[in-house]
């Protein structure tokens, strides 16, 4: 038997099949549970419909998360289906394009600031106000998807950076909030080539330098950021909450790496 048997999880992000969230959902789906998935736009429909039966599930509901009304309707549809809810995977970030590149102080402006907060950070509170009921009396998790632009100065990740910050400080306040029945973690994931990272400029050159970097020699997959995911979802997990885990074949702790001195 897996260690989510018995477990409903709602799965928020997935756009493909290499959406971290697709790494997560995978995981989740092998070792026992059932899914749930919304997609973002009516475009990502019918490949959230694909992916969602290669799991075995046929829930998919729309859900723009900057809309508190679509995420109500979320659950309202769920409750439908399902009479309870143990997890919500939260794997949603946005900035506009022009400010992902360039100095922050130069790209940064008032209503990119606000809309990358918004998108990427209050929206994993809206999503836990919204599912706390369906969500109660049952060892429930919530999961989030990080990354290190959080605590240090990485260039072109800018008012993102300000972005995951904030939300590894929601990660802290959910947990506080929501006590003993829900625990809640995030997965600071090292860089991964998603739909997210595709047209950021420089990209590969980042995951050049953090190859040579990291004491594993090469980047982390969403396979290996899923089974992590869906540990720390798992009972397996129950004496974590608030916890930021990295993901990132070791790239957070290296002062040097090794490989320079070949
Ligand atoms: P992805 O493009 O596959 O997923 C991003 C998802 O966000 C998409 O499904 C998109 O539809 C969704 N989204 C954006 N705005 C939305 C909105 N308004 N409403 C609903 N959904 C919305 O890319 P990914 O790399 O899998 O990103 C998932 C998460 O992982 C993000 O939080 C990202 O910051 C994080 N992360 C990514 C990397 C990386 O290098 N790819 C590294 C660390 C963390
Ligand atoms: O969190 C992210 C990227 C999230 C993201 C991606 C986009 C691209 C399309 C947020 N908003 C947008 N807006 C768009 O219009 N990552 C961790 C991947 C990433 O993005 C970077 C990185 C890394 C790593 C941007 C600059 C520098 C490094």
């Amino acid at each position: 038997m897996g260690f989510l048997a018995n477990k409903r999880a709602l799965i928020v992000g997935i756009a493909s099949d290499r959406s971290i969230a697709w790494g997560v959902a995978k995981a989740m789906r092998r070792e026992g549970a059932e899914l749930a998935f919304s997609y973002q736009t009516e475009k990502l429909r019918p490949r959230a419909e694909k992916l969602a039966s290669a799991v075995d599930s046929d829930i998919f509901l729309p859900c723009d998360v900057s809309s508190d009304e679509q995420i109500e309707n979320v659950f309202k549809e769920l409750d439908n289906y399902w009479d309870g809810l143990d997890i919500i995977v939260h794997s949603v970030a946005y900035a506009p394009r022009e400010e992902l590149s360039g100095l922050y102080l130069d790209s940064v402006t008032r209503e990119g600031f606000a809309i990358a907060h918004d998108i990427s950070s209050y929206s994993f509170t809206a999503l836990a106000k919204a599912g706390r009921d369906m969500m109660s009396g049952r060892n429930g998790a919530l999961l989030t998807l990080s990354y290190i632009g959080s605590v240090r100065a990485m260039p072109g990740y800018n008012v993102m950076g300000l972005a995951k910050a904030s939300l590894e400080a929601n990660v802290r306040y959910l947990a506080q909030s929501l006590g003993p029945d829900i625990r809640v973690n995030a997965v600071s994931a090292g860089p991964i080539r998603t739909l997210a990272a595709s047209g950021i400029r420089g990209f590969r050159k980042m995951v050049e330098y953090y190859e040579k970097m990291v004491p594993l020699g090469r980047s982390v997959t969403i396979d290996e950021v899923g089974n992590v995911g869906a540990f720390l979802c798992s009972d397996l997990a129950s004496g974590m909450t608030g916890e930021i885990t990295y993901v990132d074949a070791g790239f957070n702790m290296v002062g040097m790496s090794d490989r320079f001195l070949e």
